[in-house]
């Protein structure tokens, strides 16, 4: 089937732009979503995971145009030219050099995908050197996504697994009810710190979704894992609080509202980051739309910048900002509360 796109009128109406933007040409078998931007031109592009075909990368070449470039950016097959199992799927900058990645799940003996942004529209699946590779491998993975779950200023991974059925498991190796990941980021490359970090990483579930989200408000974002035929799972992080943090909530006014597309570049000290709000990721699942930018053991902000999403770009500096705590920026009003 082919994926759909909505434009949205502004109006409280959608308009169905599945065929005009070039979407409707594709026929995959659509099983997640992530809206990034793979180049820096300020326009979102759209990455679909598909289930058995190869994955598609839709680059925004603006005027509503989309063009399928998946094939020649390398994130369509595996290095040997299989086309994997792709379900969970979200975007970051893992290694801090401006441009944005990806991490895609994938089924059991197909290794989870972790694409390196080459910056010319092409990647390498860097999953085997950076450490993501083996602890995947027996893996069928759904939910996941990149946040820094102890506030180091580094972003980590987590992700829910399980296989899809539970007649027939794909080998010795492989079980149904299967445990969570957690990855940290130890600049770059990955460690598989799941033994560390709670006895929930120690049990075996048929893991489906996977939303993140703060829900007590303490600055370490929360894990909800959603199960098949059982309870969902609410993990309370208990290591980002060790941290600072500063949480934000953007609200677009030319933008969209949750101003997907945001860029966020902030400075403490020797720490400099650039996050980009993305749209989307994981499987069926949605998030906590505000953003925790970690600080490390740093204890003030030298400045925060928020690079508005089209159309106005615009962009806008603080500083004199607290620490440990939510703000409210709303678009052109050059002032946080
Ligand atoms: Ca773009
Ligand atoms: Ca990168
Ligand atoms: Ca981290
Ligand atoms: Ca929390």
């Amino acid at each position: 089937m082919t994926s759909l796109l909505f434009h949205n009128n502004g109006d409280g109406t959608f308009t169905n732009f599945s065929k005009g933007s070039g979407i409707a040409g594709h026929l995959g078998k659509s099983w997640g979503v992530v809206a990034t931007d793979i180049n820096n031109d300020g326009w979102m592009d759209l990455f679909v995971a598909n289930d058995t075909v190869p994955n598609f990368l839709f680059v925004n070449r603006g005027g509503g145009r989309f063009e399928e470039i998946g094939l020649e950016a390398g994130t369509a097959y595996s290095a040997e030219g299989k086309a994997r199992s792709g379900m969970g799927i979200d975007s970051a900058d893992y290694n801090e050099d401006g441009w944005m990645d990806f991490f895609l799940a994938n089924i059991d003996e197909e290794i989870f995908s972790l694409y390196r942004n080459r910056h010319d529209e092409t990647f390498d699946d860097e999953s085997m050197p950076a450490g993501t590779g083996m602890p995947t491998r027996n893996m069928s993975g759904w939910g996941l996504k990149f946040f820094d779950y102890d506030n180091d200023g580094k972003l980590d991974i987590i992700c829910a697994n399980g296989f899809p059925d539970d007649l027939g498991e794909g080998s010795s190796y492989v079980r149904y009810r299967q445990p969570l990941l957690l990855f940290q980021n130890t600049g770059g490359k990955f460690k598989d710190v799941s033994q560390q970090s709670g006895p929930v990483f120690s049990k075996f579930f048929s893991s489906r979704g996977l939303a993140i989200g703060d829900f007590n408000n303490d600055g370490g974002v929360d894990v909800l894992v959603l199960v098949n035929n059982g309870a969902p799972l609410l993990l309370r992080n208990n290591a980002g609080r060790q941290n600072h943090w500063l949480g934000l909530h953007l609200v677009g006014k030319k933008a969209n509202r949750d101003a997907v597309g945001a860029r966020v570049t902030y400075r403490s000290g020797d720490l400099k980051r650039n996050r980009m709000k993305v749209g989307g990721g994981s499987f069926l699942s949605s998030h906590d739309p505000r953003m925790v930018l970690g600080l490390g053991k740093r204890t003030k902000i030298d400045f925060l910048e928020v690079k508005w999403p089209q159309p106005s770009g615009a962009i806008e500096r603080f500083t004199d900002l607290p620490i440990d705590r939510y703000i409210t920026i709303v678009e052109g009003t050059g002032k946080w509360k």
